[in-house]
């Protein structure tokens, strides 16, 4: 479909389509088919287990059955969108599959998003549904929902796992399995993933059947998943990497098990790895950080892990190499991206290579180019910006063809913003980024979004956001303002950012009022000057 805005799925041109089904990439089956195939094959094996439920693969394809007929019977079909928030639940699996089944495409909202976020989603994709969880955290979704429903008209139904209040509930058990109308090709999208995004706001990522079953069946590979996998879903399921890179997907791709944590602080996540024989889970980096500490304390046995991936933001040298010391495992690094590329270091990798790099591409018809400000590729071991094409890389993000036009270059790669440099070994070390986005332990934050929500502030004339080092998350947030009137107080545009429905993450950690911006020359705000500015103070202990 194509909107006003642009198309939905930019295509890939058909000389590389054809190449990549050549190659086998692409094998033109759905996840649905997947599923299927996966449910025959590993029929009694766990696939599945959450708190007090395990369920066998044919269990979880029995569910999705049901449950597909079920959305089915409430005219949800093919093409449709439904936006998915979900925790880490078994539900979320069985609703996953029940739309892939259904050739209806789940946009995997995380459960940090609030109003401002989830509006804006459920508009953009005119969703059809909205499903939550009840109440997670101290938040209760169903008020998120009521206020979907006023903003976005095209949604018809909210459909809560838990208390539904006076929604309708999801119920993963019933459900007769009748004739279904079919998932549709597997050039279709499957599913959106959501992007940092550069400008206000987080764009929808198409990921289609194809390239995001060879997405999870090459990183299953690479990643030396099998059948004794136990993987711990512990970051926020909704989100690539543990969704498929190789994470939940790409272990059901070899048969193993999936292991749901509520969440993945270490008194949640430690007992479980105890108990489950839990062999590989993936983390961001200041998690990372976390549980190396935590393990000395926790007095749980660990001894079952054998792989920590990380990923997200940057590891640095000194804690990765830690990893073996503290957790006892191999420290897995991976450099990824919502809109494809997956770079991993591979698990015989020599000690300096897992230690000081983010990896190597995972496919060989993966293509890189760094280059520099003018777009001419730079020479080995330079640094420059990344660009990259391949068969699990989107063309376009959704119904955004001016953005395009700048997210790509004519032949198709997509600029990722990162500054990265290639060693002589081919493997990428990421250095940092042109893109303006800061990288709160893994979580993307657009600078503009937040600079739009303060600008309608009535103390703030004008704001620029900006990352500030970090020793446990990387980067916080350091929003400088020029007042209009009496300053605001950090406090304050808190408040303010929280009433306009952001997601916590997003509000800013630090303010700093100043009367006039650094400016570029060019009249634009030096973001450059005003991170020397707040990296100084921090320095001086201000
Ligand atoms: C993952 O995906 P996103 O879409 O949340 O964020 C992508 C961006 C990258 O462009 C880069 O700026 C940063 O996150 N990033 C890293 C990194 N991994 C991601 N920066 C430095 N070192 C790393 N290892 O974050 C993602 C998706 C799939 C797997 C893993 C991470």
């Amino acid at each position: 479909m194509t909107s006003d805005l642009g198309p939905d799925l930019t295509e890939w041109p058909a000389d590389f389509a054809d190449s990549y089904r050549r190659d086998g990439y692409w094998r033109d089956r759905t996840l649905d088919d997947l599923l299927r195939q996966w449910a025959a094959d590993y029929a009694d094996r766990t696939a599945v287990v959450d708190g007090d439920r395990r369920w066998t693969y044919a269990e979880l394809e029995r569910k999705v059955g049901g449950l597909a007929a079920r959305l089915h019977g409430l005219g949800i079909g093919r093409g449709d969108r439904v936006v998915v928030q979900l925790p880490n639940k078994a539900e979320f699996v069985v609703l996953c599959f029940a739309l892939f089944r259904l050739g209806a495409q789940p946009v995997l909202a995380l459960p940090a998003h609030r109003a401002g976020e989830i509006t804006y989603l459920c508009q953009t994709s005119d969703a059809v549904a909205y499903v939550v969880a009840d109440r997670q955290a101290g938040f209760d979704y169903r008020d998120l929902a009521r206020e979907a429903l006023r903003a976005a008209p095209a949604l018809k139904h909210v459909l809560v796992v838990g208390d539904p209040a006076e929604f309708e509930p999801l119920e993963t058990g019933a459900g007769q399995v009748g004739d279904l109308p079919g998932t549709g090709p597997a050039s279709d999208i499957a599913l959106f993933l959501l992007s940092g995004g550069t400008t206000g706001l987080p764009k929808l990522i198409p990921r289609t059947h194809n390239d995001y079953a060879y997405n999870i069946e090459a990183s299953a590979r690479v990643c030396g998943f099998d059948e004794n996998t136990v993987y711990l879903a512990a970051l926020p399921i909704a989100h690539n990497f543990p969704f498929g890179c190789p994470g939940m997907l790409g272990t059901f791709r070899v048969g193993g098990t999936v292991v749901l944590a509520p969440s993945p602080a270490p008194p949640d996540t430690f007992p479980l790895i105890e108990r489950e024989r839990v062999t590989v889970t993936a983390l961001v980096p200041p998690l990372a950080l976390l549980w190396m500490d935590a393990v000395k304390w926790a007095g749980r046995d660990l001894s079952s892990l054998r792989v920590l991936q990380v990923g997200g933001a940057k590891f640095k040298p000194e804690a990765a190499a830690r990893v073996r010391s503290t957790l006892d495992c191999q420290v897995q690094q991976v450099f990824g991206m919502a809109e494809g590329l997956l770079c991993y270091t591979a698990l015989d990798d020599p000690d300096e290579i897992v230690v000081g790099t983010q990896g190597r591409p995972m496919s060989p018809a993966d293509e890189i180019r760094v280059v520099d400000l003018d777009g001419n590729e730079v020479g080995p071991g330079e640094l420059g910006e990344l660009h990259t094409r391949g068969p699990y890389t989107l063309r376009g993000y959704y119904r955004a063809a001016a953005y395009n036009t700048h997210a790509f270059t004519a032949d198709g790669f997509y600029r990722t913003g990162d500054l990265v440099r290639i060693t002589e070994t081919g493997h990428l070390m990421v250095e940092g980024r042109v893109k303006d986005i800061i990288n709160r332990g893994g979580e993307k934050i657009s600078a503009e979004e937040v600079e739009n929500h303060l600008l309608a502030h009535p103390a703030v004339r004008d704001a620029a956001l900006v990352g500030m080092p970090d020793d446990v998350l990387g980067e916080r947030t350091c929003v400088y303002v020029l007042p209009r009137g009496d300053a605001p107080t950090l406090p304050d545009l808190v408040a303010f950012l929280r009433s306009r429905g952001l997601a916590d993450y997003k509000l800013p950690d630090r303010l700093e009022v100043v009367d006039a911006f650094p400016g570029t020359g060019v009249g634009k705000v030096s973001k450059k000057d005003l991170m020397a500015d707040i990296t100084a103070k921090l320095a001086d202990g201000r």
